[in-house]
């Protein structure tokens, strides 16, 4: 029992992940697109104020990961040392994301880990040994129902051939969760994201539920079965552990309480069930808290089908960010495309929006009225005068709106609506530019009016810059510098969405300097 001299618990962290990749192969724009929407989410959390844990990470045991080793020449572990080093940590950093943990699952913070829990289990009779006849698709490493196969018998994720296993294995009796699985679903709605996500779920639990293997013996790339070292456990069951052994289970009580349960485990709706319905039941089985949220974003497809590396149809991300930057990368992704839903990548697609939206909408505004403070004022930022009326308290009610929508929105997951209310702030914000025409007002020399539309002006970019910063952080922090700042209002990572809206924050006498260009234009065409 906690006692008074404790002091008071650690505030619960915002805990986000993502799905713990396969080091297979490289990685693609499909993981990229749900480690970019865990990256926003949380950089938009930070902002709120909260204690945010953002967890990302690699799969590496498994038939698959053998079997890429052996292709290359590695062992297993190798392979994998290699994989992580040289493609999927990169990947991070080239997009940007500030992820406060990394797990793998060939660390021994998480091996032992996966074996205190099945110690457990087993000793509370949650383990028992039967054997299984299956189709297995080693690309998905799971088995598939009969009803599942496309014709032909091909896997319906990969258009494979799957291979008939019969093995004797340890079995999760998975099948004694289906009532209790199903009762949570309807008293959480919340639960399982968005709404198809969840009725697919909850029609499959419906359905009935088999018992699954928790082990393999075919082969031994895995965590030994700790009472019967010639099994290993089965590759899903060991990867889904990651979330707990990441937040301190078993080895770091306080921060596990201040951590756990996950708030949102983001993942392709490909694996929703493994999250949505086995890993639910395998803490129920070790009474742990589930997750508040499991949220299946939708494919990137390409000619219609899943991107994948198995098909070997998936763009490498630096390639998008080597053309148009991180942050256009980051921006693209989230409003072209519906959250849940399928969506495509088009370097026609992408070219546009950077050029109408990002170059044109918000880069040349901030450039403009960078130029005009610069040119008008000296560099001095004007005070605005009374900014409560007529149309900048227009401009500064609409902001109040924004934030409050774009708040909703983004905490709702819904990117592309949140970054939709935004950017019609931006064009409305350009429209008032180009209303009130500060060049006019310069010529005339109505100098009292022309401070008011810089000072306005000027108020609307911090906005924007705070607004914005989760999606696109390097251009917000140029942006940050060149409206000076920092000096009176701190770190732009500091500024919080609940007083964004504040307007008049910008202290007059702010230098404004003319920086870099947010979005260059593209001088050539993209491939
Ligand atoms: O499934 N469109 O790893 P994985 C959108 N190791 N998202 C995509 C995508 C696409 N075309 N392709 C991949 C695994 N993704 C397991 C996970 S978790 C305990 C273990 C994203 O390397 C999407 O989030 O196959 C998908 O769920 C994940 O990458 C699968 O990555």
């Amino acid at each position: 029992m906690p006692t008074e001299q404790d002091g008071p618990a650690a505030e619960k962290a915002f805990f986000v992940t993502t799905p713990i990749y396969y080091v297979n192969d490289v990685p693609h724009i499909g993981h990229a697109y749900t480690t970019v929407a865990g990256d926003v989410l949380t950089r938009w959390h930070r902002q709120k104020g909260e204690r945010v844990v953002y967890l990302t990470g690699t799969d590496e045991h498994g038939e698959k990961i053998l079997a890429a080793a052996a292709e290359h020449g590695m062992s297993p572990q190798e392979w994998t040392d290699h994989m992580v080093e040289s493609a999927w940590k990169p990947m991070l950093a080239a997009l940007d994301i500030a992820n406060d943990d990394f797990i793998r699952t060939t660390s021994a913070r998480h091996e032992d880990r996966v074996r205190d829990f099945w110690i457990a289990l087993h000793e509370a009779g949650q383990v028992y040994k039967g054997s299984y006849t299956g189709s297995y698709c080693v690309s998905c490493e799971e088995f598939k129902l009969p009803s599942e196969l496309l014709e032909g018998g091909l896997c319906p994720v990969h258009g494979r051939p799957v291979r008939e296993i019969s093995e004797d294995n340890y079995f999760f009796p998975l099948s004694t969760y289906a009532q209790r699985l199903l009762e949570h679903y309807e008293t959480h709605p919340e639960f399982v994201q968005p709404e198809s996500a969840r009725n697919e779920v909850v029609s499959f639990v419906r359905g009935g539920l088999q018992d699954i293997s928790m082990s393999r013996s075919s082969f031994d790339w895995g965590v030994p079965v700790p009472w019967d070292p010639s099994h290993v456990i089965y590759v899903w069951i060991d990867a889904l552990q990651n979330y707990i052994n990441a937040a301190g289970w078993g080895t770091d009580p306080e921060r596990f309480a201040a951590t756990w349960p996950a708030d949102v485990h983001l993942v392709g709706k490909d694996i929703l069930r493994f999250h949505a319905v086995i890993w639910p039941a395998m803490l129920m089985a070790a009474g742990l808290g589930l997750p508040r949220t499991v949220f299946a974003n939708g494919w990137l497809l390409v000619g219609g089908e899943k991107m994948s590396k198995t098909k070997l149809t998936g763009i490498p991300p630096q390639q998008i960010t080597d053309h148009f930057g991180s942050d256009a990368y980051r921006y693209y992704f989230l409003r072209e495309l519906s959250f849940g839903q399928d969506g495509s990548f088009s370097w026609e697609s992408m070219a546009q929006r950077y050029t109408s939206e990002l170059a044109n909408d918000f880069g040349n505004l901030a450039s403009r009225v960078v130029a005009m403070v610069v040119r008008y004022r000296d560099s001095v930022l004007p005070d605005g005068g009374d900014q409560s009326v007529g149309e900048e308290g227009a401009l500064a009610s609409a902001l109040s709106a924004v934030a409050v929508r774009a708040d909703k929105l983004f905490c709702a997951l819904d990117f592309q609506g949140a970054l939709t209310a935004v950017f019609d702030f931006v064009k409305q914000v350009n429209g008032y530019v180009t209303e009130r025409a500060p060049w006019v007002l310069a010529k005339a020399g109505d100098d009292a009016a022309l401070d008011r539309v810089l000072y306005a002006s000027a108020e609307s970019l911090r906005a924007m810059a705070v607004l914005l910063n989760a999606v696109m952080p390097r251009a917000c922090a140029k942006l940050w510098a060149s409206l000076g700042a920092e000096p009176a209002l701190g770190p732009l990572a500091d500024q919080r969405i609940d007083s964004v809206a504040r307007w008049g924050q910008l202290p007059a006498e702010a230098r404004v300097t003319r920086g870099e260009v947010l979005f260059p234009r593209l001088e050539e065409p993209a491939s």
